[in-house]
């Protein structure tokens, strides 16, 4: 770049954002325009499925929060989810700005209308394909990224000075105009006088309703733009210094069309809103809602990674049975897993991942389930996990169980990465097995503790249980940890010491918590329970005040605490290693992402795929859910035996937080998050409390990068280009690329480093033609030193999606219209019946459903021609209209409606636009309007 420098001293100064700011500031961002929409189209959709379910739907009040939408919609259990879906889809529109800063598609600049339209409708295939899979988090991930190029449309083109006051439908679809382009050479602006830019659109673009937008680049005397053009404006943008000067964005309120600012940022909010309707629309109302994290039920996975192999039956007999139980105690209640989730393996075999959110049919599949084979005795558990990470919503809790050691043990990093990107915990159940050995004795088989260690370093690093019992122990144990799977459950304190040690540990137990427990693991541990009014109990007293109950199989104890609110302390005392975990049920819980401010020319903060970076500063974006009085205080990474690392906590507005540590820890660590909510309803004073998270994580030397926003196309070679670099000390790295569905890959494995310096790799991935639209595949690519001392990661969730040449919604021809309406409604009917079909082209129509109308509809195929639906409806004249929805097998949504009454507009304008040609229009309009709805339209 030959002026570098000059370069380098703008980025420095200039951190606005290229787009809506991409933080909260007293203009709207992106991310306010994201959320508003999600909020308002989740509200429609709640209001549509009470109605449906005829039951009463109370809107919340303005403005909309995540809590109180999650209420309206009567699934407050949900709230974390809800937000936890919400806060994904904005980081990844935030991205957006950090990593394609400087393409022009990706921004709607410089009259890039046919690329940024293309960006937009080929990410909204995706999400559709993705969300027919139930692969939300992939669906989520490419709905942020096509939102912020959506979003910003109505801030960079001249859509909202034409006048328009509607969004552009045009923008979410592919086989119409986007608008009425102008070529190169036609110039667009004059200069703004001075300050003022409010009329430097030429009034012929205006007049003719030419839709543009302006041109946008960063490097002093280096950026162009063609004669006549409109710039984008403001100080990063150089191209606004070359005449004509000035600019049209309306980005905030200080832009050059910052006057504009609010009309473009509600049309930013009114065209999310569309864009999500057709995804609703493609989706059905269920599984929309399930894409933005709202579910009946209690929004958790009940997920189970189960050894098959032939040693195995009476495991897979307390599988059945325990989830037998969960789902006999809780289908109907909040409590109900949303989802289940199964994976078995085996060796050589695992998997596939078994996923339905139907009880009856998981316990059909439980009950399939048979233990056969296994070789040796080393099975691929592992692999099976690696496979459930992937699949199961982040912050599940997954139970595995085996009785064998791990065959797949060069998994283990992987697996951890995957851990700590989705936040998951992990219990595992390692039973005895029983053995014949040589003279035909049964014996009992322990694992060596060299196996176990494995297992209990993953349980122990998500924050979960490694319970090892005999397996007349394991229905117990099983049964003691599973009931404690609430949709609220909260974490209040977890640690642990290995060697074992002496540690006095403090947790605050809040007024909101109910149900407090203390899990310990390990072997010969005593300790003793000290209340917040200072009586103590110890392990040995069966008699004492404050636990109510204890349970202990195998090398796992259970205790339940009488509920006191305030400070407790727990006494530890063992030498042998030991995990300790405090829980709870409240609704107030945190989330968040390790993010890192951005060096690029609109600063911002990117989510990080990959562990920090260890012993610098580092940041984190918290946010507290369940609540919208409560307040961060503090946040502090804890790490085990040493001192806390407390963070400045800066508040960011949306219930979001931005925490600053001067370091990040080499070793494992945790964060702990304080807070306060000053206007509970449960108690007239303040409430104080604590949460940590489950997950132990690690900061590293070595930083990865990698992009992989495009699609994978089954049958092609996919390449995901990475960089690696260390401030360690350089040498030969090892490099592991990993994929969830074992694909083809090639990738390095080995690259060698020089200390702060970027080296280059590329990872192949080859999904087999077979594979399903809408799947996805987690790519992790792993660095590791020389010595093994430091590992780094990035996990990559890449969308597999089949070239859609369907574009266009199915069709509805009217067969017949027949009514007796008459002057008292409820003693007349209406009945009409339509024939859908999506064109010799086309997909085929995937569903038709009554958006509008209190009458009864039945759908059948045509016989002999499966591409063909035929819709009846009937209906009281008292519900004088219809509307269909109907939907392809890629998701182009269409609608038509119906009405007996004559020349009712909906009725005929959607007959004309879809069934009719120019010819028959015409006839239509010579011989009235009456005559044709009483015969019909063939
Ligand atoms: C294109 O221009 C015509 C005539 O100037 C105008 O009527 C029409 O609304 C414009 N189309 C759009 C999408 O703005
Ligand atoms: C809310 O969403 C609906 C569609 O569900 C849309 O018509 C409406 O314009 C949106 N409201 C706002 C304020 O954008
Ligand atoms: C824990 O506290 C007790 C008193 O409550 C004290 O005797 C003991 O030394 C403390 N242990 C540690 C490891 O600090
Ligand atoms: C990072 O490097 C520093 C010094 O070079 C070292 O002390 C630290 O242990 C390293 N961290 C990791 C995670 O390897
Ligand atoms: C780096 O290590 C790998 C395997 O450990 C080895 O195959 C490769 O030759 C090494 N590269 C160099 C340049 O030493
Ligand atoms: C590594 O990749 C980056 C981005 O793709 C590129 O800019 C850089 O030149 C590459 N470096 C080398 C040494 O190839
Ligand atoms: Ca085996
Ligand atoms: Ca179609």
């Amino acid at each position: 770049m030959p002026s570098g420098s000059a370069v380098l001293c703008l980025l420095l100064l200039h951190t606005g954002a290229h787009g809506f700011g991409i933080l909260p500031d007293e203009a709207e961002s992106h991310l306010e325009i994201t959320e508003r929409a999600i909020l308002n189209v989740t509200v429609q959709v709640c209001r549509a499925i009470a109605l449906a379910e005829g039951t009463d739907f109370t809107p919340p009040v303005q403005p909309f929060t995540v809590e109180n939408v999650a209420i309206a919609c009567n699934t407050p259990q949900s709230s974390k989810t809800f937000r936890q879906a919400i806060q994904l889809i904005t980081l990844m529109n935030v991205r957006v700005d950090i990593r394609h800063a400087l393409n022009a598609s990706f921004h709607f600049d410089d009259e890039n209308f046919i690329q940024g339209r293309k960006i937009i409708t080929a990410g909204l295939q995706a999400v559709k394909a993705s969300n027919k899979q139930e692969n939300y988090e992939a669906a989520r991930q490419k709905l942020g990224e096509i939102l912020h190029t959506l979003q910003d449309f109505y801030s960079h083109s001249n859509w909202v000075e034409l006048g328009k006051i509607f969004p552009n439908p045009n923008l979410i679809r592919s086989d119409t105009s986007v608008g009425n382009l102008t070529d190169e050479s036609t110039a667009t602006c004059r200069s703004c006088d001075g300050d003022d830019c409010t009329n430097n659109i030429l009034e012929v673009i205006i007049n003719e309703q030419i839709l543009i937008s302006g041109y946008f680049g960063i490097v002093p005397l280096v950026s162009v733009k063609p004669k006549g053009k409109c710039s984008h404006g403001g100080a990063v943008d150089q191209t606004s210094k070359l005449d004509p000067k000035g600019g049209i964005n309306k980005d905030t309120f200080s832009s050059n069309h910052g006057h504009l600012h609010t009309a473009a940022a509600n049309m930013a909010v009114a065209a999310t809103s569309g864009l999500l309707e057709d995804i609703r629309g493609a989706a059905g109302d269920k599984e929309f809602l399930q894409m933005v994290g709202i579910s009946r039920g209690s929004s958790k996975a009940l997920c189970f990674v189960v050894d098959t192999t032939n040693s195995m039956r009476d495991d897979i007999e307390a599988v059945r049975s325990v989830t037998s139980s969960i789902i006999d105690s809780e289908v109907g209640t909040e409590n109900e897993p949303s989802l289940y989730i199964l994976v078995p393996f085996n060796d050589p075999e695992f998997g596939p991942l078994i996923k339905t959110t139907d009880s009856a049919v998981f316990k059909t599949i439980l009950n399939t389930l048979q233990e056969s084979g296994g070789g040796d005795d080393q099975e691929l558990s592992l692999s099976g996990l690696q496979l459930a990470l992937s699949g199961a919503p982040s912050s599940s809790e997954i139970f595995l169980f085996t009785d064998a050691p791990a065959k797949d043990t060069h998994l283990k990093s992987t697996v951890m990465a995957l851990i700590e990107r989705t936040q998951t915990v992990v219990n595992f159940f390692i039973t005895d097995s029983v053995v014949v050995n040589r003279r035909r004795r049964r014996q009992t088989r322990r694992l060596s503790a060299s196996d176990a260690q494995l297992y209990r370093d993953l349980a122990q690093m998500s924050g979960g249980q490694a319970v090892e019992v005999t397996k007349s122990e394991l229905p117990a144990a099983v049964s003691l940890i599973t009931e404690s799977t609430s949709p609220s459950l909260v974490t209040l304190l977890q640690a642990a010491r290995n060697p074992g040690k002496a540690h006095n540990f403090t947790f605050i137990v809040d007024e909101t918590v109910t149900n407090l427990r203390v899990y310990i693991t390990g072997s010969s541990i005593t300790f003793t329970v000290i209340s917040p009014t200072g009586e103590s109990q110890q392990s040995s007293d069966t008699s004492g005040s404050l636990i109510s109950a204890s349970q202990s199989v195998g090398n796992f104890k259970s205790l339940q605490l009488n509920k006191q609110a305030g400070m407790w302390e727990i006494n530890m005392v063992s030498t042998n290693p030991y995990t300790l975990k405090v829980i709870g049920q409240s609704s107030i819980d945190f989330l968040f992402d390790f993010v890192e401010v951005s060096q690029g020319p609109f600063g911002g903060f990117d989510a990080l795929d990959t562990r920090p970076r260890a012993g610098v500063n580092g940041s984190l974006l918290v946010s507290l859910t369940g609540s919208n009085s409560a307040t961060v205080t503090a946040v502090s990474l804890v790490e085990s035996g040493a001192e806390e690392i407390r963070g400045v906590v800066v508040p960011q507005g949306s219930g979001n937080f931005l925490v600053q540590v001067d370091r990040i820890p080499s070793g494992e660590f945790s964060v702990q998050v304080k807070g306060r909510d000053d206007s509970s309803s449960s108690s007239s004073s303040s409430i104080i409390f604590q949460r940590q998270s489950s997950t132990n994580f690690r900061g590293s030397n070595i930083t990865i990068t990698a992009d992989s926003n495009s699609i994978l196309e089954p049958g092609t070679p996919f390449s995901v280009p990475f960089s690696v670099m260390t401030s360690g000390t350089g040498g030969n790295f090892t490099i592991r690329a990993t994929n969830s569905r074992v694909f083809d890959s090639t990738s390095p494995t080995s690259l060698i480093l020089e200390t702060g310096k970027r080296t280059n790799g590329t990872v192949t991935l080859s999904a087999p033609l077979n594979t399903p639209s809408g799947s996805d595949v987690t790519l992790t690519i792993e660095a590791e030193a020389p010595d093994r001392s430091d590992t780094n990661y990035i996990v990559l969730r890449i969308s597999i999606v089949n070239t859609v040449t369907d574009f266009t919604a199915p069709v509805c021809e009217r067969l017949s219209l027949q009514s007796n309406c008459s002057e008292n409604c409820s003693l007349s009917s209406w009945s009409v019946s339509v024939r859908v079909s999506d064109g010799a082209d086309g997909t085929g129509v995937d569903r038709v459903t009554l958006k509008q109308g209190n009458g009864t509809m039945n759908t059948s195929l045509l016989p002999g021609n499966e591409n063909i639906t035929l819709v009846s409806y009937n209906s009281s004249c008292c519900s004088p209209e219809m509307q269909l929805q109907v939907v392809d097998r890629v998701g182009n949504v269409g609608s038509c409606s119906y009405s007996f009454r004559e020349g009712s507009s909906g009725a005929l304008s959607a007959a004309i636009r879809v069934t009719l040609s120019p010819l028959l229009c015409f006839i239509m309009v010579v011989f009235g309007l009456h005559k044709l709805t009483e015969v019909g339209i063939k």
